[in-house]
């Protein structure tokens, strides 16, 4: 009798949960058959809310859920959602073709990195994933790194003739390198915020993680991490980033092909480190000062536990920040944050 119960009750538990999962599966996906069915013209909320029996806020919640798997649709106020786009995926094929290691899912590209750097993967090795589940800034923080819309990559070095301390401007030369192709060739007026943001119109485009492992005379190897936000809309960022940060779409109003795109900075980058080992970072200091937004502005730069105010006057040769403090005094700052 006992048992005869659990089984009723636990049978019922059974049947409670799948209808719980294909209801909520069937939400985002009749969103999606109307949406296209509407062929690109604005379908509003209380219309979708009415025909599916779900509230708008439930509506919305789907939608959000259909953005992080890669549709692209806009809202309006007043019109409601419309289908811009399907999901955009890298063509791994093709760039497996071009040695590119590309990932569908991975925590973060550095750590995976990382983990092929032990295994004995030499350097000159780039490392894509759509989509990562744990992206990482610097300091621990996350990088938001939905599929179909940014480019998530790490390149992985191993370079023999250059100590940890030589090679510290290498983040400084990733920026450059990006800053300029994003200027020269795409017209978008990227500016490096010292010393790791890519920023357009003050707000975040991208980022560098440079991590090294190694010994004060030599490096084991070196990772630089490359996070770039390409066909985003403002919606498809969470909530607590939107105003902080953009996208080549928001930008530009275009749709760049995400694995030409990649091909291109890989390849410039490539180039740049050969160079960067060979002459430091003399050839590059030209062009980040070019794209430069923080020579010649008043800064509060946060290191170590305390802040120092000044204008921001130059760049050493290594990279570091050449500052004039409030009380005129010369300050070098290697590593920090401009807050
Ligand atoms: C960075 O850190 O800017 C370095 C980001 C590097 C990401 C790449 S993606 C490929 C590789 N694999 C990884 O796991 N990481 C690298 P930081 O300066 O600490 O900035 C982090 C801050 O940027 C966060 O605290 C947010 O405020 C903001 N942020 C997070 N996601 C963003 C995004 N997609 N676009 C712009 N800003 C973002």
């Amino acid at each position: 009798m006992v048992d005869n119960c659990f089984l009723f009750s636990y049978h019922s538990i059974k049947i409670c949960i799948a209808v719980i999962v294909v209801k909520r599966n069937s939400s985002a996906e009749y969103i999606l058959t109307y949406l296209k069915a509407n062929g690109g013209s604005y379908i509003s909320g209380q219309d979708l809310s009415a025909r599916l029996g779900i509230s708008r806020a439930a509506v919305s919640k789907q939608v959000g859920k259909l953005r992080l798997a890669g549709y692209r649709i806009s809202s309006a106020t007043n019109r409601g959602y419309s289908l811009v786009g399907e999901p955009d995926r890298l063509d791994s094929k093709l760039l497996e073709a071009q040695n590119i290691t590309c990932l569908t899912l991975t925590e973060s590209t550095n750590r995976e990195a990382k983990r092929l750097a032990e295994k004995g993967l030499p350097g000159f090795n780039c490392i894509a994933a759509e989509e990562q589940s744990e992206g990482r800034g610097r300091l621990g923080r996350d990088w938001f790194s939905p599929p179909g819309s940014g480019l998530w990559f790490s390149i992985l070095l191993k370079p023999d003739t250059v100590t940890p301390a030589e090679a510290a401007p290498i983040t400084l030369v990733t920026a450059a390198v990006i800053a300029d192709y994003f200027n020269q060739t795409l017209k978008l007026p990227v500016k490096i915020k010292w010393p790791n943001d890519l920023l357009v119109n003050e707000k975040k485009l991208g980022g560098i993680l440079t991590e090294l492992k190694g010994e004060p005379d030599h490096i084991d190897y070196l990772i630089i991490g490359i996070g770039l936000n390409i066909s985003q809309n403002t919606e498809d960022f969470p909530p607590g980033l939107r105003g902080k940060v953009t996208s080549l779409f928001i930008e530009s109003g275009a749709l760049q092909n995400r694995t030409s795109l990649l091909l291109q900075l890989r390849d410039r980058l490539f180039k740049a480190y050969q160079l960067f080992f060979q002459e430091g970072f003399k050839p590059f200091s030209a062009q980040w000062k070019k794209h430069s937004s923080t020579l010649g502005r008043k800064v509060t730069v946060r290191l170590a536990g305390q802040t120092v105010s000044g204008k921001a006057e130059d760049i050493t040769e290594q990279g570091a920040l050449i500052l004039t403090d409030n009380n005129g005094a010369k300050k070098i700052i290697n590593y920090g944050e401009i807050i």
